[in-house]
């Protein structure tokens, strides 16, 4: 990693496609019965040290006007959070301010947390099939309280797709984290 950087390869390179490119062997690995739960814990454990020392350099190239607020939660049921906490660094880096609600996140509580924070944008991530339904139902929770208007909602993770951000109603669905900022960025340029 400060091999990387060193060498002059931009955190954020090394962030989406370094750090997800070995995630994604380690999901093969666990899938072909090779690596076990202890082993996904193991490498999401070297990743947040990883992200730990990237940040910085992530944080450090925005000094830039703030974009606007942006929640980011995993939804409800889903412990999964390495790939919405490499969106959060790179839309930090991009100069949105973020309010990240953590994993096992209910609609309800999201919806708190737009009202109370005055939220522009709201980012969810779901990596099971099973947790992907908890996105529709945020939106609907969304719709009720009358904030869906006020909010753009991004969607991402593994299992979700641009068909299933339109079925339920979300503005995008974004690939990766470098997905995820220029969403944003074109977001926030209508907006502000
Ligand atoms: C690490 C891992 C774990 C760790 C999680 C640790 C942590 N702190 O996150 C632990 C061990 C806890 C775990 C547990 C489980 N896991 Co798991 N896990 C994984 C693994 C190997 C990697 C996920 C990951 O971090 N990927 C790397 C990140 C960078 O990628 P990403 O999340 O896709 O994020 C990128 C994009 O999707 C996008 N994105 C993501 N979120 C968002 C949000 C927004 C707003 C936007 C815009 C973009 C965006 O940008 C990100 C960065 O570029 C995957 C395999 C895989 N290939 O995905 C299985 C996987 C997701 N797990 C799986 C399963 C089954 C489980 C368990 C049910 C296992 C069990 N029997 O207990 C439990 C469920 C626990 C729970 N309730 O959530 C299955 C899911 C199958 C399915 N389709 O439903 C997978 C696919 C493994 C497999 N092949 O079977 N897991």
């Amino acid at each position: 990693m400060r091999k990387s950087l060193a060498q002059g390869i931009a955190a954020g390179r090394i962030l989406v496609e370094a750090i997800s490119g070995g995630m994604e062997i380690v999901g093969r690995k666990f899938e072909q019965g090779e690596y076990y739960i202890p082993d996904m814990l193991a490498s999401a454990e070297a990743v947040g040290v990883a992200m730990e020392i990237l940040a910085p350099h992530l944080t450090a190239a925005a000094n830039l006007k703030p974009k606007g607020k942006f929640i980011l939660a995993t939804v409800e049921k889903d412990q999964h959070d390495i790939g919405k906490n490499i969106v959060g660094i790179m839309l930090k880096g991009a100069g949105f301010q973020l309010v990240d609600l953590g994993v096992n996140v209910p609609a309800c509580r999201i919806a708190d947390a737009i009202e109370r924070e005055g939220a522009d944008f709201v980012g969810l991530s779901a990596l099971l099939d099973t947790t992907m339904r908890y996105m529709g139902h945020t939106i609907e929770e969304l719709k009720r309280r009358q904030l869906r208007s006020r909010v753009k909602v991004l969607i991402g993770g593994a299992p979700t797709s641009p068909e299933f951000a339109r079925e339920i109603g979300a503005d995008a669905h974004c690939k990766d984290a470098f997905a995820a900022v220029e969403t944003a960025n074109r977001l926030a340029e209508g907006r502000f």
